[in-house]
């Protein structure tokens, strides 16, 4: 818990927390988790796309390892474990291994994720994705809001994106990837249970469109001449969350927008918004992103509005090894916890190490199923049970 209370203090934020992919704050969080990785036996250092990479080797080097560990990076205006704790966790338990001289058939890697939110260039998993060797690095031109793209970013923080090849895991170096996490929802509080087994991770489609109308003076201009963004997209947005309702398997949010020029005697000219539809049904979310082309096109030739629609990022449904959920089922029924399987509506770096490796997550129950905002909490004995579970499951691992 205070590990989380210290990394949450590496903040952009005043009083908050928000830690981007490749800031000043990633790195000193970075620091001091490499730090922590030392103290716990592993061998650590970033990695070329800035993960926090340790290594705790088996009872002879060199061999495959067990995949533990989540992201450290963070949402604006953030909570302290959302990410976080399943790092903290992870060395926690490997710590307990070293302090007992404990050496197991499989070495152990704990990855601090360096993007796993996406929030500073929009793209998401983009540390898990070059672990998997399945980042395009046409992606490394993204470019941040500030224009600086993430080659850039990179270079400016002491990182070569030429060895970012190097450093995908071969399907044969990684046994099983296992991810603790918090919730981020309610079925845990509402079952009365301290920790859950993830069945699958939801999957997910991310758009950026832009409206382009026409700016003019907000006194002047008569309502029947006008083509005005911002009330073009106020319609859209009310068009992503009915197609959205119109399904209890599918979420839709737009979650951010901006308007151009921004005045408030000036009719927007410009606007842009996202769009991140998710269900675990992927014939039903591309339904939906559909759905959504079709009424933000029709919506805009209505109003004389032009319209561009980029695909940001797609995944599609992860499922969760039974081989893997069945061996955490086992080391939560240890803890004297009734097992239950959940699914996840929110995205993990699990869906893209599932490309080179099963995986299985292992939920904390959160208040209230708060996340993604500073009111995200966890109890302390929830958070020991959590760790508990892992490290069960990693003492009696089986591949
Ligand atoms: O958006 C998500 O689901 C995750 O928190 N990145
Ligand atoms: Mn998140
Ligand atoms: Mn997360």
């Amino acid at each position: 818990m205070q590990r989380c209370d210290a990394l949450a203090r590496h903040s952009e934020l005043p009083g908050g927390l928000t830690r981007v992919f490749l800031s000043p704050e990633s790195r000193a969080a970075g620091e001091a988790v490499l730090g922590w990785m030392r103290e716990a036996g592993m061998q650590a250092r970033l990695d070329a796309i800035g993960n926090v990479v340790g290594r705790y080797e088996g009872a002879r080097a060199g061999l495959p390892c067990l995949m533990l560990g989540s992201h450290l990076d963070t949402v604006r205006d953030a909570g302290r474990y959302d990410g976080m704790l399943g790092v903290v966790s992870a060395i926690e338990c490997v710590h307990v291994l070293n302090t007992a001289g404990r050496r197991l058939p499989f070495s152990v890697e704990v990855v601090g994720f360096g993007d796993e939110e996406g929030v500073r260039f929009g793209t998401t998993l983009l540390g898990s994705r070059a672990l998997a060797g399945t980042l395009d690095p046409k992606v490394l031109e993204t470019r941040d809001a500030a224009g600086k793209s993430i080659a850039e970013a990179l270079r400016d923080f002491g990182l070569d994106p030429c060895f970012i090849p190097d450093i995908k895991k071969q399907a044969h170096e990684v046994l099983a990837y296992a991810e603790l996490h918090i919730e981020q929802g309610p079925v845990l509080e509402a079952e009365r249970l301290p920790v859950g087994v993830v069945s699958a991770i939801n999957g997910f489609t991310r758009l950026r469109v832009t409206l382009r109308g026409e700016a003019g003076h907000a006194g002047t201009v008569p309502m029947h001449l006008r083509r005005d963004a911002l009330a073009a997209a106020a319609e859209c947005v009310l068009a992503v969350e009915k197609i959205s309702k119109a399904h209890r398997e599918l979420v839709g949010t737009v979650g951010r927008i901006e308007a151009r020029p921004g005045a408030i005697n000036v009719i927007p000219g410009e606007v842009q918004f996202t769009v991140d539809v998710r269900s675990p049904e992927d014939h039903l979310r591309r339904r939906a992103s559909a759905s959504v082309h079709d009424e933000v096109k029709r919506i805009c030739k209505d109003r004389n509005i032009e319209l561009r629609i980029e695909p940001l990022q797609e995944f599609g449904s992860s499922a969760c090894a039974p081989w893997l959920m069945a061996q955490l089922e086992r080391a939560v029924e240890a803890q004297g916890v009734r097992a239950l399987r959940l699914p996840s509506g929110a995205g993990h770096d699990g869906m893209a190490i599932k490309q080179i490796a099963d995986i299985a997550m292992l939920f904390v129950r959160c208040k209230g199923g708060i996340s993604h905002h500073p009111a995200e909490s966890i109890t302390e004995e929830d958070a020991r049970v959590g760790a508990a579970v892992l490290f069960d499951f990693i003492s009696n691992f089986k591949s």
